[in-house]
Formats: structure tokens, C-alpha cells, sequence
């Protein structure tokens, strides 16, 4: 379907020479799990340091139990492991918003966490309790977190942009009597002031909160008799060690809110051992980290996938993990191009919407630097059309780099969908097959198949061992007879291979036919000179959809533009498909995982009421968009 050079949806591309031989997993790998079976997710645990072996693989005990019988800490398996062979690498790079930076050896990662281990102790943090943090991507979010592993805590992330409201409902849903927060930090170049917010959200709950500040701003902000200065705490406890609790495999490790761009956030909880095995595993297998790498997962640490990989898979694998605070075009658009060159990149896995923002700020940003380190690029969060993948292929990975674009969801802590980048070919559009030893299918609402090449609700039809503590419980006694069925809508061609159609509360009719938004957004993204998209129903505008349209730098949305939009758009979905309204916005409001709120969009095109807009990165667009959609 694509030209000569640029490959289209459903053609193959197959994965770079120059990686096969290189890559971590090569040819044979489904083979392999195929005849072994669930023994073959002992890969994955071997991949980590047991305190005391695990007896099964998978045993079904009520509910299933990964690893069980193991014994293990994860923090110990990010750290202590790793200082016999390595202990002066770099473990953690860290580049703040204003340009302040720091390098975390192996060693100092470890003695810090210690440290922080310390003092949470004598806070009287113990196993099990929850530790809330409220920080932006800073190296002190990372210590907590590691800190509470090694105690057997669980780590409850936040994200910095939330309200107090936010915060208060998270430290109250999960009985948190710790907070681990900070003055302020940097956004967009001005200085955001964190510990009131904080400090309302304290307010708004009953229980206790102890709260830890770290100094981010140090212009004086107040801290009152029950604000403990972290650096105070950590400097009564230097070169102090905690020895690492052992927690059984299926013990949790973490809490975490999922996004909630639909419904309402729920809390997930992952297990020790499962997860870190599947984390690991995948970031070996998929995201082909060596523990000479730098790893770049640029995202929000309070997403799962900064928990999963830019956290724990590398620090498990012991390689070098990168860090940033900030924005990706803050102070200009060709930032992570600037880290990827200084910081010789190898690894670079980002949100999807991000590669799409890429290509509307134009290709002489990646040009204009050195990015020859770059090995494999990843993506994760929404679909992707065959455009923006080929962009970013071309102008990012010089076309000698496998693109994996990775399906999972909070719920399933690791990647479930990706192609293996040395092993199989890639399809531009589609995210590829699941990875060996998960097998999905689309089914219908019954979660019976549906026919080959038709859409339908994606299912995992089989466990995985990152999967939430709440799905292994509900596994449990089920045998074969238990799949999970998700709402996001895909489309499984004849070689297993999965289309991701949107969610499917954001499905969008026009003229009668139910499109996913990705399936409608990604014929306007084809349109010459259009860069993002985003296609919601509106009930205001006769139950028609309006799609939002982001054009490429240079290229201005006029009459002439929508028309083109409209023409395209009906030659590849029919003629029935038109849109009520083409709305050009010079951005999309987005969370702090990059996924484009398009409930937010379609109450905008009402004139609804929206309510908190805290769960944005960029809030300030919503005004903006506001006012094109009033002027139009
Ligand atoms: C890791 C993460 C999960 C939802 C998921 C789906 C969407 C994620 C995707 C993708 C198409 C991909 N999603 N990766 N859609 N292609 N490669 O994003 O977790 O924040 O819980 O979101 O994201 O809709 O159900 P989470």
C-alpha cells in the first residue's frame, strides 16, 4: 500500500541486518515457548537473584502465583547485585528542566537508597505500608522508590501536575501515611509551587500524613514544624545500610492509579516477582537493553511505563538509565535529540502521541544532531498510523533501526504486544504480534472470536506473569476457560498480528458506521500537511464527529486544507464518512502518558462543563483550543 521507499499498513518490513546479529533474542525464541510452554517464563525469572528459588513456574492456588514459593527484593535485584561487576557504571543520568545535571554510579544510586531506606525506617515506614510520592521526574522520585522497595513498602507515584483534590483522593484511596514531595520545580520556566498543593491535599484527608520535602527550588520556600527536609533526614543517616526485606514473588511492590483519560482511575497493584521477571524479560527481549546501554524511556516517571522501563527493567538488566525533567521542546524543540546525542543513546522508547508532535515540529530537529548511537526505537500509548512510524524510522532511526510499538496497559505491568526487534518483521500501523508465551485474540462482547481480519475487543487468552495481583486473583481456577478482555478495539490479520483501533468508549459514528478513532484519526493524519489528529463525536453538532487537526510546522490549516482532509478521509473510508467540523489547534491536550483526552475534546465541542484539567501536561491548551472552537 505505501510508495516505493515508504512501506504502508500491512507490508513488511523486515528488521534491520545490522541488528539481528546483534540483537539479546534471535530466531527461534516463539519456537521456544511454544514447546516449553509456561516452564518457558523461567527465562524471565532467571533473569533475576532469588533469595530463595521458586518451586513452580505458574501454580493455580485460588488464584493464579508466578514464581511461587520464591523469595526476592527488588531492589536489591536494581542495585546490590550489580556493584560486584559494576559498581563505578553509570546507573542513573538525570538532565533537569534548567539545564542542571547529574550522574548516579552504580554505588552512589545504591548508598543513596540506603540512606533514604534509613530514614523512611525511623519515619516508621514498614513492609506493606504505602509511601505516596508527589515529585516531577527528579533522581530523588527514584531513590523513594527504590527505598521503598528494598523496606518492602509499596511506592504509590503520583504524578506532579495533579490538583490537591487529585492527590488528597489518592492518599485517602490508598490509607498512605507518607509523603514524600517537594518545594517546587520548574515548569515551563516558571517555578511551580508543589508543597502548597501538597500541603491542601493533607488537609483534605483525615489520617496522619508524615511529608518529606526535597529541596528543588531552594529560594526559601516555608517549611513548617511538620515538613521533614529529606536532605536533613538522609544526612542522619549517612553511609547507614538496610539490609533488603526478602518478599514472597506474588508479595506487592507497587500501587499505581491507571490513567483514567476514560473512566475512572483504578488502582492496580503488582507483585514482586512476576512483575519484575516480566519487566526485565521484555526489556531484554523487546527493548534489547544490554547492560552497556543507555536506556532512554523519555516519559513521566508516574506512568507505568517510567515505573516499568525506565526504572526497573534496566536497573534489573544493569544498564545506564536516562532521566529528564521537563519538556521535550523546552527550551527548544530539538531537545531529546540534544540528550540522545550528549548521552550516546542506544535505546529510546517513548510515548506515541510524542512521535507524532515530532513530526509536526519538522525533521532538521533530529537532523541537527548526532544520533548514530541510537540502536532501537520504541513507542507506547496510543496507536500509530504508517506515517508517523515511517517518520520516525526515517528521520530518527536513519532507517537502521527496528521500530517495536509495544501494546500494554497498566493492568499488565510489561509489554504484551510487540514485534521481537531481531526476529520478526515489523508492519508499519500495527503493533505486532503478542510476544512469545502470551497469545490475544479479538472477540466479541461474549469474548467468543470474531472472524478473521474483523474487529473486535482485544483478549489475552493466556497469563503473563506481569499481570495486576487483582487479574492473577481472578485467573485463579478458571484454567483455560479465563481470558482477558480488554476495551481497547483491534483488528488480528492472518498472521497474528494486532491493528489497535482506539478504545472503546472513544468509538466515534459517522454515517452510520462505528469507527475507532484511531481508523478515522489516522486517514486525517494521511493528508498532506497534517502532523496529529484527533477525532471525537460531538452530541452538540447534530451527533456528528469533529475532528481536531494539528498541522505540520509551515503548513497552515485554511479552507483549502480542510477540504483536502475531507476528500482523503472519504476516498479511504467512503463517502458516507464527513466530519461535522475540522477544528486546526496547534496542539492536543494530552496527560502525563501522552494520550490525547478526547473526553475533554468532545466536551469542548459541546460546550460542556470539563472540570479539573490537572491530569494534563499541557493545560494551556485547552484555552487556546477553546478559542478556535468558539471563533469557528
Ligand atoms: C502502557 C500504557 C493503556 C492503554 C491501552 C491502549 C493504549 C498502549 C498502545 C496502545 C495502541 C499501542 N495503548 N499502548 N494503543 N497501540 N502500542 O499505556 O498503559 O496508561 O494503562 O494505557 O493505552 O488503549 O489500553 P496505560
Amino acid at each position: 500500500m505505501g510508495t516505493d521507499n515508504e512501506p504502508g499498513r500491512g507490508d513488511r518490513v523486515a528488521p534491520p541486518s545490522g541488528f539481528v546479529g546483534s540483537a539479546n533474542v534471535t530466531a527461534g525464541i516463539r519456537e521456544e515457548f511454544a514447546e516449553e510452554g509456561v516452564e518457558a517464563w523461567a527465562r524471565a525469572a532467571d533473569l533475576l537473584d532469588w533469595d530463595r528459588e521458586y518451586e513452580t513456574v505458574l501454580r493455580d492456588d485460588g488464584g493464579l502465583e508466578w514464581f511461587a514459593d520464591g523469595r526476592l527484593n527488588a531492589a536489591a535485584n536494581c542495585l546490590d547485585r550489580h556493584l560486584e561487576e559494576r559498581k563505578n557504571r553509570v546507573a542513573l543520568r538525570w538532565e533537569g528542566a534548567t539545564g542542571d545535571a547529574r550522574t548516579y554510579t552504580y554505588l552512589d544510586l545504591h548508598r543513596e537508597v540506603n540512606e533514604a531506606a534509613a530514614a523512611l525506617r525511623d519515619l516508621g515506614v514498614e513492609a506493606d505500608d504505602v509511601v505516596t510520592t508527589y515529585l516531577p521526574n527528579v533522581p530523588e522520585l527514584v531513590v523513594t522508590m527504590l527505598a521503598c522497595a528494598r523496606l518492602g513498602a509499596l511506592h504509590n507515584v503520583v504524578f506532579a501536575g495533579f490538583s490537591a483534590d487529585e492527590l488528597a483522593a489518592r492518599l485517602r484511596r490508598t490509607e498512605s501515611g507518607y509523603l514524600v514531595t517537594c518545594d517546587g520545580y520548574y515548569r515551563r520556566g516558571n517555578a511551580v509551587n508543589q508543597l502548597t498543593t501538597a500541603d491542601n491535599a493533607r488537609m483534605a484527608v483525615d489520617h496522619a500524613v508524615e511529608t518529606v520535602v526535597v529541596g528543588r527550588l531552594d529560594d526559601g520556600v516555608y517549611l513548617s514544624d511538620d515538613h521533614r527536609r529529606y536532605e536533613d533526614l538522609l544526612d542522619g543517616h549517612r553511609g547507614e545500610t538496610v539490609a533488603p526485606v526478602a518478599r514472597d514473588a506474588t508479595d506487592p511492590l507497587f500501587v499505581i492509579y491507571t490513567s483514567g483519560t476514560t473512566g475512572e482511575p483504578s488502582r492496580v497493584t503488582h507483585t514482586t516477582g512476576g512483575y519484575l521477571a516480566h519487566v526485565a524479560w521484555t526489556g531484554h527481549s523487546v527493548l534489547d537493553i544490554k547492560p552497556t546501554d543507555t536506556h532512554w524511556c523519555a516519559a513521566d516517571a508516574a506512568w507505568i511505563t517510567g515505573h516499568s522501563y525506565m526504572v526497573y527493567a534496566p536497573l534489573a538488566l544493569g544498564a545506564t538509565t536516562l532521566l529528564y525533567e521537563g519538556a521535550p521542546d523546552q527550551p527548544a524543540k530539538d531537545r531529546l535529540w540534544g540528550l540522545v546525542e550528549r548521552h550516546r543513546v542506544d535505546t529510546f522508547y517513548t510515548a506515541s502521541t510524542a512521535v507524532r508532535a515530532f513530526m509536526k515540529w519538522g525533521e532538521e530537529y533530529p537532523a541537527s544532531h548526532d544520533l548514530s548511537s541510537l540502536r532501537l526505537l520504541g513507542m507506547v500509548g496510543e496507536p500509530i498510523d504508517p506515517r508517523a512510524w515511517n517518520w520516525y524510522r526515517d528521520h530518527v532511526g536513519r532507517r537502521e533501526c527496528p521500530v517495536v510499538d509495544t501494546w500494554w496497559q497498566t493492568e499488565t505491568g510489561g509489554v504484551l504486544v510487540s514485534t521481537v526487534p531481531g526476529v520478526d518483521d515489523m508492519k508499519p500501523g500495527s503493533a505486532g504480534p503478542a510476544v512469545p508465551g502470551v497469545d490475544v485474540a479479538a472477540v466479541d462482547r461474549e469474548g467468543d472470536p470474531v472472524a478473521e481480519g474483523d474487529p473486535g475487543h482485544l483478549a489475552v487468552t493466556t497469563p503473563w506473569p506481569g499481570m495486576s495481583r487483582s487479574l492473577a486473583r481472578e485467573a485463579g481456577g478458571a484454567g483455560d476457560d479465563w481470558l482477558y478482555v480488554t476495551s481497547d478495539r483491534a483488528v488480528v490479520d492472518g498472521d497474528g498480528y494486532v491493528t489497535f483501533l482506539g478504545r472503546e468508549d472513544d468509538t466515534v459514528t459517522v454515517g452510520n458506521t462505528a469507527f475507532g478513532p484511531a481508523t478515522l484519526e489516522s486517514a486525517v493524519i494521511e493528508t498532506d500537511g497534517v502532523a496529529e489528529a484527533a477525532v471525537v463525536e460531538s452530541s452538540e453538532r447534530g451527533g456528528t464527529a469533529v475532528a481536531y487537526v494539528c498541522t505540520e510546522r509551515g503548513r497552515s490549516g485554511d479552507a483549502a486544507m480542510r477540504e483536502r482532509i475531507a476528500d482523503h478521509v472519504a476516498e479511504r473510508l467512503g463517502p458516507t464518512a464527513r466530519f461535522g467540523a475540522i477544528v486546526f489547534t496547534p496542539d492536543l491536550p494530552k496527560t502525563h502518558s501522552g494520550k490525547i483526552m478526547r473526553r475533554l475534546l468532545g466536551a469542548i465541542a459541546d460546550g460542556e462543563e470539563y472540570g479539573d484539567t490537572s491530569a494534563l501536561r499541557n493545560p494551556e491548551t485547552v484555552g487556546e483550543i477553546e478559542t478556535v472552537v468558539d471563533d469557528g
